[in-house]
C-alpha cells in the first residue's frame, strides 16, 4: 500500500529534506527573513511558497495541455466559493504533507500551528458555496478540464462574535497580508460596461444593429487561486475578478485640487468586489448586488471567449467547446450578456446566437424558498443594463408567442403565469424563469429536491420540456472533509481498506464487515473519543464551557434559519432541562448540544434564536441540579475550519429541517461520513443516506413531505399543539418569564410569538413531539454503546455516494459531456 501511494506521487513530490531546503529558502528569498527571526506567519508563506513549487509548474502543464488539444471545459459560474483554508488540503492533494510535516519538525515546527496562520477564505455563505468548493476539487481530481469563475471579495462573510449572548458582525478581511495562494494575471483585465442607453443605428448594407453606449466603464482584475486534484497531475484555475476604476485616476480632477472627487470613481469602482452579500437563501435586491452579478458573469464570459478564439474564428463550434454552469440563478444575467456579445459585437443573427445560448447554459437549483428565487425590478434593468433588458424582453416574447402558444393556443392566463416578466405594481425580471427557458438542462440537488423542482416550481416548464430536468445529487470531498480533518479516522481506513478510498469512497464499504468486531469498534470509538476530547479543548478555549469528552455529543452546525428549524432543538433541551429540574433522577445520559451558526444581519428572528441559544447555554451549563447531565454550547464564528474540528467529533448529526424545505444538506453527508448518526426529517440528501446506511442506522423523525403539505392544506393550527402538549405549552411560556434573562422579562419571547401568533410557518411544533419521543431513542441507543458503535462504523462504511466526484462524473454524464485531458 505504501509503495503504491509512493508510486502515485514520486514523479514530482519532495522528500523531507528536499522540503526543508524549499523552506528555508522562501523564509529567505520569499518572505526576506530567515530561520532565528522569522515568526509563524512568515514560516506558513514560506512552507506555501515550497509547495507552489509543484503547484505552479502542474497548473502551466495544464492549461498547456488543454489549450493544445482544445478541449471541451466546463465553466462553473458562481458567486461564492467558501474554499475554507487551502495548505493542509494542498499539501495533501500534491501528496506532500508527510514531508512537510517531518520537514516542519526538524526545524522546530508543528505543522498545525504553522497552518493555523492561515486566515478563512470565506467566500461563500453556506451549503452553496462550499458545494462549489468540493466541485472545483472534484473537477481537478478526476482531470475534467474546468473553470471555477467567481468574484474577489475584499471581505468575505463577516466574522461573528458574541457579545452578551448576541451576536455581532465584524469584517473579515482574510488576504490583509497578502496570501500566497493567488496569482494576480494584469494581462487578463477586462473592461465591464454599466449604465447608459441603447441606440438603434442603420449600417450601409440597411440592418439594424444596436448600439450600447455605456455610461461607465469598470475593470475587472482576475486573480487565479490553483485547484490542486488528489494525487492528479490537473491543476485547475479558480479565477476570481476584482473590480477597479477603469481610470485609475482622474489626473485632470486631481491637478484641479479635486483629490476627493478623482477618488470617488475609485471607490465606487471597487465597491463592487468590496463585500459578499451575507444573505443566505433571501434575495439581495440591491443595485450593487446586480452590478456584483452582472460585473463577474461580463468579465467570465470575454475570458471565455478570448480563450475560445484562440483556436477559432467563428462561433460555430462554441457550445462544443464551453459549457457554462449556473451556480444558482446568481449568474443568470450572463445568458442575455452572451446573447449582447454575440449578436451586437460578433454580427451573429439572433436565431444563432439562441442557438448558442440554449446549449452552452446549464441551471441548478438550489432552493425552493420563494424569497430565494431572485426577480429583479424591470426599472432597475433598465437603468443598469438596458440592452439586457432589450434582450430578456424579445427571449420573453418569443417563448410566449412560439413555444407556450403552441402549447396551450390562446391561454392568455398561462401565458402571465410563465412570463419571465411578472407584471404587477413593480414589473420583476423572474431570473429562474429566464434560466429553465433558456437552459439545456436544469438540475435539481438531491433525488427528493429533483423531483419537487419537476412537480411543485417548474411543473409547466417540465411539461413543455421534461428531458430537460434531471438530478445530480450533491457531494463532499472526501479529502478535505475525512482525510485532512480526521487523520486518526483516514489511518485506520488505510489499514483496513487500503488507500485508495480518497478517490474511490465506496471502498469504505470493506470495513462494514467489521461493525461488528470488538476490537474494530474499540479502535474506532477510541478515534471518535480523541476527537471530542480535542473539540472539548477547543470549546473550553472559546467559550469557557466544560464538557465531558464522554457525553453525547448533540451537533447542529449551518446557517440560521427558521427553516432548518435551530428552534426546535432549543425547545427539546428546555424539556430535558424541565425533566431534570422536576426529576433530578430522571434517566438519561450526559448530553452535550453544541450549535454553530450565523445568521443574516438583517434577520432578527434568527439573531434572536442565537441570543436565546446562549441565554439557556448560561443556565443550564451553571445550573448545579443538573449535575452535568446537560451543557449547551455556542461556538462563535462558525465557518470552515470550525466544522473541521466539528464533523469528526459529532455523535448525532442533527438535520431537522421542515420536509420539503432542505434541497440536500451537505453536512448530513460529512457527518456520517465521520461517524455520527443522523437525527433528521425526511428531507433534502437525509433520504438518501438513509437508503445509503439502512432504516436501522438513522433516527427519522416527524412529518415527510407529503404530510406537511397535507397538514398545510388542511389549514395548520399551532394552538392545537400548544394546548395539547403540556410540556410544549411550558417550555413555550418558560421564554417569556425572565427565568433565563433576570431582570428582562420577554427576551425570548420573540420565538414564542413566531410560532403561535406567527402561524409556525416551518411547523416547529407539529413536529415536537415526534422529534423529543424520538430522542430518547438516540439516548437509549446511546447508552450501549456496542450497539452505537456498529452503527456509526456502518454509517461511515456506507456513504461513498456522497463523494463529490460521483456528482461530478453525474454532471459530466448527464449534462457536461467533458473528456479527461491529463493522464492521471
Ligand atoms: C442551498 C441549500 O439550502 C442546501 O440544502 C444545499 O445543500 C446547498 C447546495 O446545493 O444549496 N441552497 C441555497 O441557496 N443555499 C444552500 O446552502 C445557500
Amino acid at each position: 500500500m505504501a509503495a503504491k501511494k509512493a508510486k502515485a506521487t514520486n514523479t514530482v513530490a519532495l522528500s523531507k529534506d528536499q522540503f526543508k531546503d524549499a523552506i528555508v529558502k522562501h523564509l529567505r528569498s520569499t518572505c526576506g527573513t530567515d530561520e532565528a527571526r522569522a515568526n509563524n506567519q512568515a514560516w506558513w508563506k514560506a512552507t506555501c511558497a515550497a509547495v507552489n513549487e509543484l503547484v505552479f509548474d502542474r497548473l502551466t502543464e495544464t492549461s498547456k495541455a488543454n489549450a493544445d488539444k482544445d478541449s471541451r471545459a466546463v465553466h462553473y459560474l458562481s458567486l461564492e466559493f467558501l474554499m475554507g483554508r487551502l495548505t493542509v488540503n494542498n499539501m495533501h492533494n500534491v501528496g506532500v504533507f508527510g514531508a512537510a510535516r517531518d520537514a516542519l519538525a526538524d526545524l522546530g515546527k508543528d505543522v498545525n500551528d504553522i497552518c493555523d496562520e492561515e486566515p478563512d477564505m470565506a467566500l461563500g455563505n453556506g451549503g452553496l458555496g462550499r458545494l462549489a468548493a468540493c466541485f472545483i476539487d472534484s473537477l481537478a481530481t478526476l482531470n475534467y478540464p474546468a473553470v471555477g469563475y467567481g468574484i474577489h471579495y475584499e471581505h468575505g462573510l463577516f466574522r461573528q462574535e458574541i457579545q452578551g449572548g448576541r451576536q455581532i458582525e465584524r469584517p473579515d478581511s482574510w488576504r490583509e497580508y497578502g496570501n500566497p495562494w493567488e496569482i494576480c494575471r494584469p494581462e487578463s483585465i477586462q473592461e465591464v460596461p454599466l449604465y447608459g442607453y441603447v441606440e438603434t443605428v442603420f449600417g450601409e448594407d440597411g440592418k439594424m444593429r444596436k448600439v450600447w453606449h455605456a455610461g461607465r466603464q469598470i475593470k475587472g482584475v482576475p486573480w487565479d487561486i490553483p485547484v490542486v486534484g488528489y494525487e492528479a497531475k490537473t491543476v485547475n484555475v479558480l479565477r476570481l475578478w476584482e473590480s477597479k476604476a477603469a481610470d485609475f485616476f482622474d489626473w485632470d480632477v486631481f491637478n484641479a485640487g479635486g483629490y476627493i472627487d478623482s477618488q470617488s470613481e475609485k471607490s465606487q469602482a471597487e465597491a463592487v468586489s468590496k463585500v459578499l452579500y451575507p444573505n443566505d437563501e433571501s434575495e439581495a435586491g440591491k443595485e450593487l448586488r446586480l452590478i456584483q452579478q452582472y460585473f463577474f458573469c461580463a468579465c467570465s464570459l470575454k475570458d471565455i471567449i478570448r480563450r475560445y478564439k484562440r483556436n477559432h474564428s467563428d462561433f460555430s463550434q462554441f457550445s462544443k467547446q464551453a459549457v457554462i454552469q449556473l451556480n444558482d440563478t446568481h449568474p443568470t444575467v450572463a445568458i442575455p450578456e452572451l446573447m449582447r456579445i454575440l449578436i451586437d459585437e460578433e454580427g451573429l443573427v439572433w436565431d444563432d446566437a439562441w442557438k448558442i445560448c440554449t446549449e452552452t447554459f446549464a441551471y441548478t437549483n438550489h432552493t425552493l424558498l420563494p424569497e430565494a428565487l431572485e426577480k429583479w425590478a424591470v426599472y432597475l434593468f433598465e437603468k443598469v443594463l438596458p440592452r439586457h433588458l432589450e434582450i430578456i424582453y424579445e427571449i420573453n416574447r418569443r417563448f410566449l408567442e412560439d413555444e407556450v402558444e403552441a402549447k396551450w393556443p390562446g391561454n392568455d392566463e398561462m401565458k402571465r403565469h410563465l412570463s419571465i416578466i411578472e407584471e404587477g405594481e413593480t414589473r420583476m425580471v423572474r431570473m429562474a424563469y429566464l434560466c429553465v427557458v433558456t437552459c439545456f438542462k436544469t438540475n435539481g440537488v438531491a433525488a427528493m429536491h429533483s423531483e419537487l423542482v419537476k412537480e411543485d416550481l417548474f411543473p409547466e416548464f417540465y411539461e413543455l420540456w421534461p428531458e430537460r430536468f434531471v438530478n445530480v445529487t450533491n457531494g463532499v470531498t472526501p479529502r478535505r472533509w475525512l482525510l485532512a480533518c480526521n487523520e486518526q479516522l483516514a489511518n485506520m481506513y488505510n489499514e483496513t481498506v487500503g488507500t485508495d478510498w480518497p478517490r474511490k469512497l465506496d471502498e469504505l464499504k470493506g470495513a462494514a464487515k467489521f461493525a461488528d468486531d470488538a476490537k474494530f469498534q474499540k479502535n474506532f470509538m477510541a478515534i471518535k473519543r480523541e476527537k471530542k476530547v480535542e473539540l472539548a479543548d477547543k470549546i473550553e478555549e472559546l467559550c469557557g464551557i466544560k464538557v465531558s469528552p464522554d457525553a453525547m455529543f448533540n451537533v447542529l452546525i449551518k446557517r440560521l434559519h427558521e427553516y432548518k428549524r435551530q428552534h426546535l432543538a432549543l425547545l427539546h433541551i428546555l424539556a430535558l432541562y424541565r425533566r431534570l429540574l422536576e426529576n433530578p433522577d430522571y434517566d438519561m445520559g450526559p448530553q452535550v448540544f453544541i450549535f454553530g451558526s450565523k445568521a443574516a444581519p438583517g434577520y432578527k428572528l434568527a439573531k434572536d434564536i442565537i441570543y436565546a441559544i446562549n441565554k439557556v447555554a448560561d443556565k443550564v451549563n451553571n445550573d448545579p441540579r443538573i449535575k452535568d447531565k446537560l451543557k449547551v454550547v455556542f461556538m462563535p464564528n462558525y465557518r470552515v475550519t470550525l466544522a473541521e474540528k466539528l464533523f469528526p467529533a459529532g455523535d448525532v448529526s442533527l438535520q431537522i429541517s421542515t420536509a420539503g424545505y432542505e434541497a440536500s444538506g451537505t453536512g448530513n453527508m460529512k457527518f456520517a461520513l465521520n461517524g455520527a448518526l443522523t437525527l433528521g426529517t425526511m428531507d433534502g440528501a437525509n433520504v438518501e443516506i438513509r437508503e445509503e446506511v439502512g432504516d436501522e442506522n438513522i433516527f427519522i423523525f416527524g412529518m415527510d413531505c407529503d404530510e406537511v403539505k397535507a397538514l398545510k392544506a388542511a389549514g395548520y393550527n399551532p394552538w392545537d399543539y400548544y394546548y395539547g402538549n403540556p410540556e410544549l405549552k411550558a417550555v413555550l411560556d418558560w421564554l417569556e418569564t425572565d427565568f433565563f434573562t433576570p431582570g428582562a422579562p420577554g427576551e425570548l419571547a420573540s420565538i414564542k410569538h413566531s410560532l403561535l401568533e406567527g402561524g409556525d410557518p416551518y411547523l416547529v411544533l407539529a413536529d415536537f413531539e415526534s422529534f423529543t419521543t424520538q430522542y430518547t431513542a438516540v439516548d437509549v441507543a446511546y447508552r450501549d454503546q456496542k450497539k452505537w458503535a456498529k452503527m456509526a462504523i456502518i454509517n461511515s462504511a456506507s456513504v461513498g455516494k456522497f463523494n463529490s466526484d460521483r456528482s461530478i462524473e453525474d454532471y459530466v454524464d448527464r449534462i457536461w459531456k467533458l473528456e479527461k485531458v491529463m493522464p492521471n
